[in-house]
């Protein structure tokens, strides 16, 4: 059993209801068991002229294998309307791996921790929320360092999920 922790972003079609849908297609998740989501947050795109985003984490304990959980998130992410259009274009639901156990994981179809995970608020915050305090990547960083070096900037927290 790992603790893994999932990060989810939405943009289209009622983000937070998205999110919704997603947590609940977490929980029926075979070999796993939903231990928590964080708030929901709400901030603008990277990538300009896309609507807002609404992210949040899901904490997991999970037997399943990481490329297994990889497929079943696409398959949650397909079964939600996902089209990918574009790289990087607005989406309905994105479920990203931003943390496996202690895992170090460089395949060609994922790496873990999530690359992007020390320059994003709306996954760093969510987190937090879920994580222990003294929380150390499989890498060697620190949560609260992470913390540290990205303000929340730009962020809202959605008083209810
Ligand atoms: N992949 C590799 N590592 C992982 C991982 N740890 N978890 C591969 C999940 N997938 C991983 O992802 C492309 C490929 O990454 C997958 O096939 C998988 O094999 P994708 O979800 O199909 O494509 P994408 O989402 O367009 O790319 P990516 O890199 O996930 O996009 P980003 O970087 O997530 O950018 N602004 C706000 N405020 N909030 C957002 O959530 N998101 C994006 C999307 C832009 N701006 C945003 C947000
Ligand atoms: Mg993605």
């Amino acid at each position: 059993m790992e603790r893994i922790y999932i990060g989810m972003g939405s943009n289209l079609a009622d983000p937070a209801e998205q999110l919704r849908s997603a947590v609940d297609a977490l929980a029926q998740l075979p070999q796993t068991e939903l231990i928590g989501v964080s708030g929901f947050y709400q901030s603008d795109s990277l990538l300009p002229g896309q609507p807002r985003y609404t992210n949040a984490v899901a904490a997991l304990d999970s037997t399943l294998p990481p490329l297994e959980l990889l497929d079943a998130l696409q398959a949650i992410e397909n079964g939600q309307g996902r089209e990918r259009l574009e790289r990087w274009g607005p989406r309905t639901l994105d479920l990203d791996i931003v943390l496996f156990g202690d895992r170090l994981i460089d395949e060609p179809r994922l790496k873990v921790p999530h690359y992007h995970l020390q320059e994003r608020a709306f996954v760093l915050y969510p987190l937090a929320e879920l994580a222990p305090a003294d929380l150390r990547l499989a890498d060697g960083r620190s949560l609260s360092d992470l913390l540290t070096a990205c303000p929340f900037v730009g962020l809202e927290r959605l008083p209810q999920n």
